[in-house]
């Protein structure tokens, strides 16, 4: 079953923008899972993804079962490790870190996956992730150890972008990384996407509609926002 990618390929195909909400379990009070969930389902989101860089070994599982008893909308995990897989998402983004050289970030933590993986009903998601640098380092090229691809070396993500899709990735993630100061240039999405089949999603340091807005307009079929919700809740209302 791949309802959740067929959803959003669907989604894409009817023209629809879609918008994920991303809660970090170690920055995230559970004690605020009511009130912030009820938030994002009167909101334009679509989708909520839960993970991060850093790792606690249960908050996950204990907050993804806590998210699931005040919403419908898809839970994909965003797994910063593997220890943050757990059956009571949705849906997992099997992530490979192609814009770096670090091992076990392409393929190594994916092999040690395995066993906890096949003990779940995830549908798995084969999704290629690009690190571009954003004026600051970020937790992710902290946590992977590794370098992200320069902004001005455009051609290199975008062959990067597709060497991925021919690899057989299901989508194409372009991330500035939690917390950037400037989001993923305007000028580097929608050339990622005119070479791109698959969907791609965009996220890191958009704070504001109208960087959502040029994140879409660029050419991102689903934007990432995690830190904006996270500061201040009133940035759902600004975005109705
Ligand atoms: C991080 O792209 C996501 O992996 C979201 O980033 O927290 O900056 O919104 P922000």
């Amino acid at each position: 079953m791949n309802n959740i990618y067929n959803n959003i390929n669907d989604s894409i195909l009817n023209g629809e923008k879609l918008l994920a909400v991303l809660i970090d379990p170690d920055k995230f009070l559970i004690e605020t899972t009511c009130r912030f969930i009820k938030k994002v389902n009167t909101s334009i989101a679509t989708h909520i993804f839960v993970g991060g860089s850093t790792v606690d070994v249960d908050s996950t599982e204990i907050l993804v079962t806590e998210i699931k008893k005040y919403t419908n909308l898809p839970i994909v995990l965003f797994p910063g490790d593997v220890s943050q897989i757990t059956d009571e998402a949705d849906a997992i983004l099997f992530l490979s870190l192609i814009s770096g050289r670090n091992p076990e970030y392409l393929i190594g933590k994916h092999v040690r996956s395995i066993s906890k993986l096949k003990n779940t009903s995830l549908e798995v998601i084969s999704t290629g992730y690009i690190l571009i640098e954003s004026g600051k380092e970020t937790a992710v090229a902290c946590v992977t150890d590794t370098k992200p691809m320069l902004r001005n070396n455009i051609q290199n993500i975008i062959d990067t972008a597709k060497a991925g899709e021919l690899l057989g990735m299901k989508l194409m993630y372009l991330e500035a990384g939690s917390g950037a100061t400037v989001p993923v240039d305007a000028d580097i999405i929608p050339l990622v996407k005119k070479n791109l089949k698959i969907p791609l999603i965009v996220g890191g340091g958009i704070r504001c509609k109208q960087q959502l807005e040029n994140a879409y307009n660029s050419g991102a079929d689903m934007v990432v926002i995690g830190t904006a919700f996270e500061d201040d809740e009133s940035f759902f209302d600004d975005l109705k």
